[in-house]
């Protein structure tokens, strides 16, 4: 066939597969390719798979997504609607494949069902964003969603409040919820409300979670409802129907409501409180702008994305929606105003931590930033000082390393009188009442999860030698978070599986010399008899594998030693076969802590948490990553 014939029958081709895909792309937004089926000026597709489009939010989204991708000339977005139906998704995802995509953003239908078929779309090279719903694990490139738990929990906090002593009814218009999100938030509410002295709940089904369907209801529930003090229901939708019945039957100015979502949109949560006629909504944001943001930095292999970001939601009533509505449509700007940031570093302890400095010091002067850091040696006291100096000096924004997770509360509490905004980074506090918003975002690891890695490790690597393999662990310093989550990770996964007990336990303070320490006193009271370290950095394993070099104790022969961090000198140890596994703890936060302090200060809404990327490495592996590594 002659070339010209091929290429006329190729256009066709393309031409009846894009038409068909169209049309099997219910709702879809597609893409107007150039002659010859090329993309003509488009760099990137991204397709978006959405769970249904039946639900407001989800609209909400997909506009949002298409908002932001505009802005974008070579960016070209295409929609599915899997019509709440998980084959169909699958289906979707298929199609979307095929029609090219370079990055998928997907909302599961159902997370079971779909975290396999997100695995071989992220495995098959494909980026993929999963929103709002997490999948099990973390075969996916980034997680963006809000703690739907916490906002029932805000929902339920503020009706309390608005209530007091006196206490009063509630009526809770809940839709049977088909959706995890509807369950996540009840079971937050109750669990605010159920223990409240005064508080009387009376739950009130409906079919579907709907406006239509919450007007009928309010309206057939009149015997209940006229003698409550607040209807309570979890969407605007539904809130809509409610404010609706109760101005057809008279009770709107006796009866308040409340509600989540707070979208901005006419008669959605925002509008709802500005109008007088919701009481109070409990924000919380789609994460379309952040999604296209991240899958920019993606698609251009920008360093540090994170692996999940948590939306923050807020609760929204008169005495804030202005500013709310404002912030929302805030949009990062850099005005190359400098912005002046006063960082309490926790030390130079580790070689992590001189990589954290680092990259946190690039980054400042990239993102145009004047960083003031104080390094706190690991002193509690040094950090609240620093921070009084910082609040003394009038920084825009206060960034902590804490060394420990709790008495922060009232230096927390001057800064925030003091209008100054902290952020915690690396590791997090633990505060008597997280109402007070006293920090506004988080941003590190998943130190749960890392815990969890490395007994996975274990389980999966050490062969069983014998009945009961004896473990010591080497822990950071005390009350640190990573100290305290690591090993409550660790021993999460060590309870699912018998055949492991932690026999020894110290504290190596994530020095070189502390790690050396717990070893040669073991040594000094006992005979070798441990079958694995498990070690919370690694600085601490080096520093033990030191030791039992001393006493001719062979590292990952006579014992298997597993650490956290993952650093060079880590994979050098790895390749040296004398550390057996590293689990990585990404100290390059340094891009995603300059973009977050860019965006607070242009007013935008911040995540509740920002969680980085890692992985786990051995032996097998060592010598290919070594050469990678940033740190
Ligand atoms: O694992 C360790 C450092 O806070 C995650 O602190 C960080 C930990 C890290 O000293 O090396």
């Amino acid at each position: 066939m002659t070339e010209y014939i091929k290429t006329k029958w190729h256009i066709l081709a393309v031409l009846i597969a894009v038409a068909s895909l169209s049309i099997a792309l219910y709702g879809c937004h597609y893409i107007p390719f150039g002659e010859g089926g090329n993309k003509d000026g488009v760099s990137s597709i991204i397709g978006v798979s959405q769970a249904n489009m039946r639900e407001e939010w989800r609209v909400a989204l997909i506009n949002e997504l298409r908002e932001e991708t505009d802005k974008y000339e070579d960016i070209r977005i295409v929609t599915t609607d899997a019509t709440g139906n998980a084959s169909k998704q699958i289906q979707d995802i298929d199609n979307l494949i095929g029609f090219g995509i370079d990055l998928l953003i997907i909302s599961p239908c159902d997370e079971k069902i779909m975290g396999d078929k997100i695995k071989e779309v992220h495995d098959s090279g494909i980026p993929v964003i999963v929103m709002d719903r997490a999948v099990e694990g973390f075969d996916y490139t980034l997680y963006i969603g809000p703690d739907n738990e916490v906002i029932g929990q805000q929902a339920g906090n503020y009706i309390v409040n608005l209530l007091g002593e006196k206490g009063g009814d509630v009526v809770v218009l809940s839709g049977n919820p088909t959706s995890v999100q509807g369950t996540e938030r009840l079971s937050g509410f109750k669990s605010a409300v159920e223990n409240v002295k005064n508080i009387n709940i009376h739950e009130v089904y409906l079919g579907t979670e709907s406006k239509d369907a919450a007007y009928d209801m309010t309206i057939t529930a009149k015997r209940i409802v006229k003698d409550a003090d607040v209807v309570f229901t979890y969407s605007d939708s539904m809130a809509l129907g409610v404010c609706d019945a109760l101005r057809f039957m008279g009770l709107d100015k006796k009866v308040m409501t409340v509600d989540c979502d707070g979208f901005k949109g006419v008669d959605e949560g925002l509008d709802l409180v500005s109008q007088g006629r919701l009481k109070a909504t409990v924000s919380c944001p789609i994460g379309g702008k952040e999604a296209i943001d991240y899958a920019l930095s993606i698609l251009n292999n920008e360093s540090g994305v994170p692996k999940q970001v948590i939306l923050r939601s807020n609760i929204i009533d008169s005495t804030n929606v202005e500013e709310n509505l404002s912030r929302i449509n805030a949009e990062t700007a850099d005005d190359g105003r400098k912005i002046k940031v006063g960082y309490s570093q926790v030390g130079q302890e580790s070689n992590w931590r001189l990589a954290n400095t680092k990259s946190i010091e690039e980054s400042a002067k990239e993102f145009n930033i004047d960083l003031h850091m104080e390094i706190a040696d690991q002193s509690q006291e040094k950090q609240f000082e620093a921070i009084r100096s910082f609040i003394n000096e009038g920084v825009d924004v206060i960034v902590v390393s804490p060394v420990v997770e709790t008495g922060w509360d009232e230096v927390l509490r001057e800064a925030k009188a003091a209008g100054i905004p902290v952020i915690m980074s690396d590791r997090n506090v633990v505060v008597e009442n997280r109402e007070e918003n006293l920090t506004t975002t988080y941003i590190g690891a998943d130190f749960v999860e890392e815990g969890r890695r490395a007994m996975r490790w274990i389980r999966d690597n050490v062969s069983k030698t014998k009945d009961t393999l004896r473990i010591m662990e080497i822990m950071g310093n005390v009350g640190a978070s990573p100290t305290e989550e690591r090993d409550q990770g660790f021993r999460e996964i060590l309870l699912e599986n018998p055949g492991y007990e932690i026999s020894y336990s110290d504290y190596g303070d994530f020095t070189f010399e502390g790690g050396r320490k717990v070893v040669r006193e073991y040594l000094e009271n006992n005979e070798w008899d441990i079958d694995i370290i498990f070690s919370q950095n690694d600085d601490m394993a080096l520093g033990a594998i030191e030791e039992l070099k001393e006493h001719g104790i062979k590292p990952d022969v006579d014992v298997k030693i597993i650490s956290v961090d993952a650093t060079t000198e880590a994979f050098e140890a790895m390749v040296r076969g004398e550390l057996s596994c590293a689990v990585e703890c990404n100290p390059v936060i340094g891009p995603q802590l300059m973009k977050a302090i860019r965006d607070l200060c242009s007013g935008k809404q911040m995540p509740f948490r920002i969680i980085t990327d890692e992985k786990v490495y051995d032996q097998a592996v060592a010598d290919e990553y070594i050469r990678k590594r940033l740190y």
